[in-house]
């Protein structure tokens, strides 16, 4: 079938959550993909940073067949042989004690809530139902009501009303406002330590040190939201290691699978993640044999084959590059590794249009928040490979304004 046909099978019979560009993409492999008219793009989006090992990476493929025909799920009533595998390699991994597994995102982010809640009441000693976290403006955690409970963004929480209350909000980048904003009830601060979606938002140096001591000092959790910034993405295992800040409560998703199957985890001490009993939380496919050999050897893959470091070097190279770029639409260009944001000009009648361009031209990626163009390779791209979408960047963005 054509794109056209399944743009509008897609359009006729799925709900219109979505603004897609018009790519049907059939095949990946790498940093490449292929539209069902045998189209080659260059992706430099990573499905949102949940690629960051590449398409269909031959080793993470070689796990997901063997295990899916292997064992696939028992649910948490029986033990599985991967589970504490996984257990194990990630704890050591990160330095953490525990881990708590999931599958989306936006479900680990209300398990760390529902964590850090619990911890209030039975460590912290907050009287009960009184919990408060504090989250920051412009963020993004996921979907979920009670995680858009806590948005900033119309878009994002318009119609679902009525909200989870217990969530309070500050400017991002303000540590004066965490410290303002904490009271005897404060359980603890949710943050992302870049925002993804907010624009690629890098806070001031020193923001997360600051954070971890204002909060190490009021008792409250630091709980970081590395699902889009964690697992190289940044040039670093994790963003919060560019300030050597371990937090509190890690949580990682996307990237944990290398975009081969819904995982997400939880990681944290023994006093946080022992507040969870028999019976208080769960999920059917959370910790599944699948998602764990999957995820085992993602993070193997991205070890080994140094992935972290690529991403540190040619996302400093991506980014010089595009901020020698010389086009009246560019106002900023900020980002860190591989997570990279170009900011236009107000006049420059937004970033979808540049996408659009960009696509037609073979290289895929997507506007956020209406003004920046956001690039996010996989971390296994080459020198060559940034260097053949920089010339199509560099047509695109020097474009006079049509119309
Ligand atoms: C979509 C955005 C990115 C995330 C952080 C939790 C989640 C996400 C920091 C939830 C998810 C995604 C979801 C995807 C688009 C995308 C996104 F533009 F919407 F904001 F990446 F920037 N924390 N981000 O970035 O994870 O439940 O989706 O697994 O279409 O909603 P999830």
């Amino acid at each position: 079938m054509k794109s056209r046909q399944l743009i509008e099978l897609e359009n006729r019979y799925g709900a219109h959550n979505y603004h897609p560009l018009d790519v049907v993409i059939h095949r990946g492999e790498g940093v490449w993909v292929e539209d069902v008219e045998g189209n080659r793009y260059l992706d430099c989006l990573s499905a949102y940073s949940a690629l960051n090992q590449g398409h269909c990476h031959p080793r993470i493929m070689e796990t997901l067949v063997t295990q899916a025909s292997t064992l696939t799920l028992t649910s948490r009533a029986f033990r599985n042989d991967q589970l504490p595998l996984f257990y194990q390699e990630i704890c050591e991994l990160t330095g953490y004690e525990m881990a708590l597994p999931m599958n989306t995102g936006a479900e680990a982010v209300e398990t760390a809530i529902k964590a850090a809640r619990k911890w209030g009441y039975t460590v912290k000693g907050v009287p009960d139902g009184q919990a408060e976290i504090v989250t920051c403006a412009g963020n993004f955690h996921g979907r979920t009501l009670t995680v858009v409970s806590f948005s900033t963004e119309p878009e994002y929480k318009a119609g679902f009303a009525p909200y989870t209350p217990g969530f309070v909000t500050i400017p991002y980048g303000d540590a004066d406002a965490l410290r303002a904003a904490i009271t005897p009830n404060t359980v603890a601060f949710l943050f992302e330590p870049i925002q993804g979606e907010g624009g690629v938002v890098v806070p001031p140096d020193g923001y997360l040190r600051a954070v971890r001591e204002i909060c190490a000092e009021h008792d409250v959790l630091t709980m970081a939201d590395e699902i889009q910034t964690g697992l190289g993405r940044t040039g670093r295992l994790f963003a919060c290691d560019h300030e050597d800040v371990k937090p509190d409560v890690m949580i990682l998703g996307k990237a944990l699978s290398g975009g081969a199957y819904p995982v997400s985890v939880v990681l944290s001490s023994r006093e946080v993640l022992g507040v969870f009993k028999p019976g208080d939380h769960g999920s059917t496919f959370g910790g599944n044999p699948l998602g764990c050999a999957v995820a085992r050897t993602a993070l193997k893959v991205l070890a080994e084959e140094g992935m972290v470091d690529n991403a540190a070097r040619m996302g400093e190279y991506f980014q010089e590059r595009l901020a020698e770029i010389n086009s009246p639409h560019i106002k900023e260009v900020r980002g860190k590794g591989l997570l990279i944001g170009v900011e236009l000009h107000l006049e420059a009648g937004g970033a979808r249009r540049f996408c659009e361009a960009l696509r037609a031209r073979g290289v895929l990626v997507k506007e956020t928040r209406t003004h920046v163009i956001r690039f996010a390779p996989p971390l296994i791209i080459t020198r060559e490979e940034i260097d053949w979408a920089l010339e199509r960047v560099q047509d695109v963005l020097i474009m006079p304004l049509s119309k």
